[in-house]
C-alpha cells in the first residue's frame, strides 16, 4: 500500500483480467462484449441498440477533441470521461425527454443523448450561455462544488411529485461526493418524502488522488440507501446495456410504476428513490490539470480498457448482426462531424463579460447589480477590447 492508501486493489479491484469478474454486480455483457448466458438482453429495437453506441462514440471523441482544445488553449480545464461513457449513455437513453438531469462534470455523454454539444460546449469556453442553454433540454447547469446540486436535485423531484408531473431527477455524483455532507441530507429527504430521484453514483475508483478505499469503509456506496431506507443497486458502468436496464427499472420505481411497496401496508404505487452504484473506472486524469501518474501507476488502467464500453457496445453489436463494418465507419464519421460542428458553434459565440450576472437570479440583489453596472460603465469608459485577453 502507497500513501494514499492504495494498493493493488485501491479499488478493492486486483484481479488482473477482468476487475469486475468477482463482484456482485449487475452485467449484460461480458467483457468481449457477448452477452452473459444468463443475462437479459434489453428490448430495444435494431436502431436504438445502434443509437446507444453512436451516443458513446460521440462522446468518446468530444472527449479526445476537448483535450486537445484544452491543450491548445482553446477551452479552459476539462474534466476527461473516457471509459466512463457506458453508465452516462446507457442511464440516459434509459429516461424519457422531459425527466430532468443534473449531474457533477463528467457525465457528458447524458449531454451528447439530449443532442446538446454544442450548446454544451460553450460552458467549457467560460460562457455563462453554455449552461443557459442545456436548460431547454431538461439538464441542470453541471456542478463543480462536489454534492452541492444533489439537495437541488432532490428539490426539483419533490416538485415534480408535489404538482402531479410524471418526472424523474437524475442526478449523477462521484463516489468522492458520498462524504458530503449534502449527499447524505439529499438522500435523506429523498427516502423520507418519497422523491422519484435516481441517485446515480458514478464509482470511477478515484476521488482525485483519493482512492476508494479511502472514501469509505462500507463495502459498497450502494449500501448507503439501505440507511435511508431504499434501495441500492450495483451495477458495471462500463457495461451500457446493464446501465440502460437498472437505470430504466430505476426509473419505473421512481415513477411509482415498480410494484415497490414503501411499508406502509399496500401503497404500491408510491414513489421510491433508488441509489445506482455504477462500478467503472476513468482512464484518464482527472482533469487536464491533474497528473494521474502522481498517485496510481499506470499499468493499473490496462485491466479496465479491457472492458472499455465503446469495444463492447460494438462486438455486441457485431455479433448480433446489427453493425458491419461499413455501419462502424459511418458512424465515427458522423460523430467526427457532430463535434467538429459543435467546436465551429462553440467558437462563434461572442464573449459578453456581463453574462456572468445573468441565469443565476430572476432578478438581481443590489450588491450584484452594482457590480454589473460597475463593469458596464467601465465598458464604456474604456472600450470592449479593455477587458477580452489578447491571444
Ligand atoms: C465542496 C468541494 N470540495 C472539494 C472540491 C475539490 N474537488 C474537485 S473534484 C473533487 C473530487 C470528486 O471526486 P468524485 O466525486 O469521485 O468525482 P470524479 O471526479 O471522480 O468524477 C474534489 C475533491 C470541490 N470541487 N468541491
Ligand atoms: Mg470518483
Amino acid at each position: 500500500m502507497d500513501e494514499n492508501g492504495a494498493d493493488a486493489g485501491a479499488s478493492g479491484r486486483d484481479d488482473a483480467t477482468d476487475p469486475l469478474a468477482d463482484e456482485d454486480l449487475y452485467r449484460v455483457l461480458g467483457p468481449d462484449g457477448s452477452p452473459l448466458p444468463d443475462a437479459t438482453v434489453p428490448d430495444l429495437s435494431d436502431e436504438q441498440f445502434r443509437a446507444i453506441y453512436r451516443d458513446i462514440v460521440v462522446t468518446r471523441r468530444f472527449d479526445e477533441r476537448a483535450v486537445s482544445l484544452q491543450r491548445q488553449g482553446r477551452i479552459g480545464t476539462y474534466a476527461p470521461c473516457a471509459g466512463q461513457e457506458g453508465s452516462a449513455v446507457g442511464s440516459t437513453h434509459a429516461l424519457a425527454d422531459d425527466d430532468l438531469i443534473s449531474y457533477q462534470y463528467r457525465e457528458h455523454g447524458a449531454v451528447v443523448v439530449r443532442d446538446l454539444l454544442g450548446e454544451y460546449l460553450p460552458y467549457w469556453m467560460g460562457h455563462e450561455s453554455g449552461t443557459e442553454a442545456i436548460a431547454d433540454g431538461n439538464v441542470f447547469p453541471l456542478n463543480i462544488g462536489i454534492a452541492a446540486h444533489l439537495p437541488h436535485a432532490v428539490g426539483a423531484a419533490w416538485a415534480f411529485d408535489y404538482q402531479g408531473e410524471d418526472r424523474v431527477v437524475a442526478c449523477h455524483f462521484g463516489d468522492g461526493a458520498t462524504s458530503e455532507g449534502d449527499f447524505h441530507e439529499a438522500m435523506n429527504f429523498a427516502g423520507v418524502f418519497d422523491t422519484p430521484t435516481l441517485f446515480c453514483c458514478h464509482n470511477n475508483g478515484w476521488a482525485i488522488s483519493i482512492p476508494e478505499s479511502r472514501q469509505t469503509a462500507s463495502d459498497t456506496f450502494a449500501q448507503k440507501a439501505a440507511a435511508y431506507g431504499f434501495e441500492g443497486v450495483r451495477v458495471d458502468g462500463m457495461d451500457p446495456l446493464a446501465s440502460y436496464a437498472v437505470t430504466r427499472e430505476a426509473a419505473e420505481r421512481a415513477r411509482g410504476d415498480g410494484g415497490e411497496s414503501d411499508g406502509d401496508g399496500g401503497d404500491e404505487e408510491e414513489p421510491r428513490p433508488v441509489l445506482i452504484e455504477f462500478v467503472e473506472y476513468r482512464f484518464g486524469a482527472h482533469t487536464t490539470a491533474d497528473d494521474p501518474t502522481a498517485y496510481r501507476d499506470p499499468d493499473d488502467v490496462d485491466p479496465w480498457r479491457a472492458l472499455d464500453p465503446l469495444d463492447r457496445m460494438e462486438a455486441f453489436l457485431r455479433e448480433t448482426g446489427r453493425i458491419d463494418d461499413e455501419g462502424v465507419t459511418a458512424i465515427h464519421d458522423e460523430a467526427d462531424d457532430v463535434v467538429a460542428d459543435a467546436i465551429d458553434f462553440a467558437e462563434s459565440v461572442e464573449p459578453d463579460p456581463s453574462d456572468m450576472f445573468d441565469h443565476a437570479y430572476a432578478e438581481l440583489p443590489p450588491e450584484v447589480r452594482r457590480q454589473r453596472d460597475e463593469l458596464l460603465a467601465a465598458v464604456e469608459e474604456h472600450g470592449e477590447e479593455a477587458f477580452v485577453r489578447e491571444d
